[in-house]
């Protein structure tokens, strides 16, 4: 009789174990940006829809309280993190195809139409997955964070304004091939270090998405903002392969639940966010100037993008042949 209360104290005891460690059970995950920038947006969304559907907790790592961007992914290649949003700008040395985000030119606009693109992609859904798989991350979406726009202590109204100027690009190779088309010197730096570059006069200028060039007060060390419209800034939100595949299929679609969820709040969070960005910086700074280049002015930019495309290619082989082809096929289907 004792025996048997003991045993059954032990057994309860055990599941009580077993329940609380699932209970308390965290899952971590790192960004490359604040917790009010995008993808801390992005990520906060996703922490409150686990939470708030099961017994997991998600704790929440932003820029800076890792490292830089290439130390978060590193991180969960190893297994410390579970979960890690890391630009195709800093992935460009890992998986090479992932600098197809960087050929000029090649996504739709901002809008409707990039956001179908996203969502409908099959180079994006079906065909990176396959090669970032490869690299024990699950590719769980990728998501647009907004125009580009280059700001510059010079104005830039052609490929000639950037003759000499040091411009600061993500660790991406194509990027910097990019640049050098444009005419400029590239000059490839993490982020942590462009503040402080462009205040030293290291580097004249970078290139960001609006709602970033406010948040990180790139506007304080840099005199005109140019409209190019040659990208929208990509990014990626993954996992550690070998944690998402052990977890259990209910597990696994929770967090394919979260994704998209959190997906479709990151672009409805979006509309309007360059605009008022830029109406934020401008009252901040009422001398900086703003330059949307004509269509005229765009071309020789436009051109560039032929060599950039060569480059890739010879980067990557038929693997970027079909990725790019591929792209270009998802953006007809949603601008034709
Ligand atoms: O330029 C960069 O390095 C950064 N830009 C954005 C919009 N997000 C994170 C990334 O580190």
């Amino acid at each position: 009789m004792r025996l048997k209360t003991l045993l059954i104290g032990a057994g309860t005891a055990a599941i009580m174990v077993a329940t609380s460690a699932t209970a308390q059970q965290t899952w971590r995950y790192a960004f490359e940006e604040a917790i009010d920038e995008v993808q801390g947006v992005f990520a906060q969304q996703f922490q409150d829809y686990i939470e708030a559907n099961s017994d997991y907790s998600v704790q929440l790592f932003p820029f800076g309280t890792l490292g830089e961007s290439d130390d978060i992914m590193e991180q969960t290649q190893a297994g410390i993190l579970q979960f890690v949003n890391q630009s195709p700008g800093f992935t460009g040395a890992l998986i090479p195809e992932a600098q197809v985000f960087f050929v000029p030119y090649l996504l739709p606009q901002e809008g409707e139409a990039l956001n179908e693109f996203f969502r409908n992609s099959v180079a994006i859904n079906e065909m990176f997955p396959e090669l970032y798989a490869q690299h024990g991350l699950e590719l769980l979406t990728m998501y647009p964070e907004g125009e580009v726009v280059m700001t510059t202590k010079q104005p830039v109204r052609s490929p000639a304004d950037l003759n000499e100027q040091n411009i600061r690009v993500m660790t991406n190779p194509l990027l910097v091939e990019s640049y050098r088309a444009f005419g400029a010197v590239p000059t490839p730096l993490p982020w942590g270090e462009v503040y402080g570059g462009l205040q030293t006069n290291m580097i004249q200028g970078q290139e960001n998405p609006m709602f970033f060039v406010e948040s990180t007060r790139m506007y304080e060390v840099t005199d005109y903002i140019t409209f190019t419209g040659h990208n929208n800034f990509t990014t990626a939100f993954m996992a550690n392969k070998d944690f998402f595949d052990g977890l259990s299929e209910d597990d696994q679609q929770l967090i394919r639940d979260a994704v998209e969820v959190a997906f479709d709040h990151i672009l409805e969070y979006q509309d309007g966010l360059t605009e008022s960005a830029l109406e934020t910086i401008l009252e901040s700074k009422p001398e900086m100037e703003v330059v949307i280049l004509s269509e005229e002015e765009r071309q020789p930019f436009m051109d560039a993008a032929e060599s950039v495309e060569a480059e890739f290619i010879r980067m990557t082989g038929d693997s970027g042949q079909a990725i790019l082809d591929q792209m270009k096929a998802d953006r007809d289907a949603v601008t034709d």
